[in-house]
């Protein structure tokens, strides 16, 4: 049986060494031990396009090209990265994949989504998420030019902050019932995913939910999946 490792919600920046290294040298040591990765969204903070983003995150492309000789590596977007693309796919050597994605693993399934769908209680964010994906704005707004995608990012993240700020926690966590109604169609299965950042495992009477947390620049965190399921803590 294949062994994977899963991991989501790195927020890499381009240019912040100490956690890009930290990827890179997870990726070098455990992952490379795997026979697959999976990164469950937001591996990067922000992603402006392939054409720009593949070039800011070179150090990031570089070890999972390497790592790719030795791991299948599977990259679901996130809601700071759903711009990812054909192009990083080809520079990366990671395959791209949607959100469900059931992993079977000995007998057991696991759903694995991002997290944001479940988050249902933030009905501005769910509205605005409509916006953004429309395939005709993701199509105008990749033929900008740098500088305005940049600006438009950066107008963005200042809205989501000051939002954040009035939002309660509970707004900002999955929903139970919309998790409850989701899983009604997994019924054998567990489900794994991040976005929450709220690290936990929470064992329901018809599921399990494991939700992986977010990485700081000198720690991360990953599930590993080889006899059972495992946390692991990455340094
Ligand atoms: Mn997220």
């Amino acid at each position: 049986m294949p062994s994977s490792l899963l991991i989501a919600d790195l927020h890499l920046v381009s240019g912040e060494v100490d956690k890009t290294n930290l990827f890179v040298r997870f990726c070098q040591e455990q992952a490379a031990q795997v026979d697959r990765l999976f990164i469950l969204g937001d591996l990067f903070n922000t992603w402006l396009g392939d054409d720009l983003s593949n070039n800011a995150y070179q150090d990031v492309i570089q070890a999972l090209k390497q790592l790719s000789s030795t791991t299948d590596v599977f990259v679901m977007d996130g809601n700071r990265d759903f711009l990812i693309g054909a192009d990083f796919e080809k520079k990366s050597g990671a395959k791209l994949i949607n959100e469900p994605y059931v992993l079977s693993h000995h007998d057991k399934k696991y759903v694995l989504i991002h997290g944001d769908s479940l988050c249902t209680d933030d009905v501005n964010y769910q509205k605005l998420k409509k916006v953004l994906r429309n395939p005709i704005t993701t199509f105008i707004f990749t033929h900008l030019p740098k500088q305005l995608r940049l600006k438009f990012v950066g107008q963005l993240r200042k809205k989501s902050v000051e939002a954040q700020q009035t939002k309660s926690s509970e707004i900002m966590d999955v929903n139970q019932k919309s998790v409850a109604g989701f899983m009604q169609q997994y019924p054998d299965a567990d489900l794994i995913h991040g976005h929450t950042h709220r690290l936990n495992t929470h064992v329901g009477e018809k599921f399990t939910r494991y939700v992986l947390g977010d990485w700081a620049a000198d720690t991360g965190n990953a599930i590993k999946l080889d006899d059972g399921l495992s946390w692991l803590e990455i340094h």
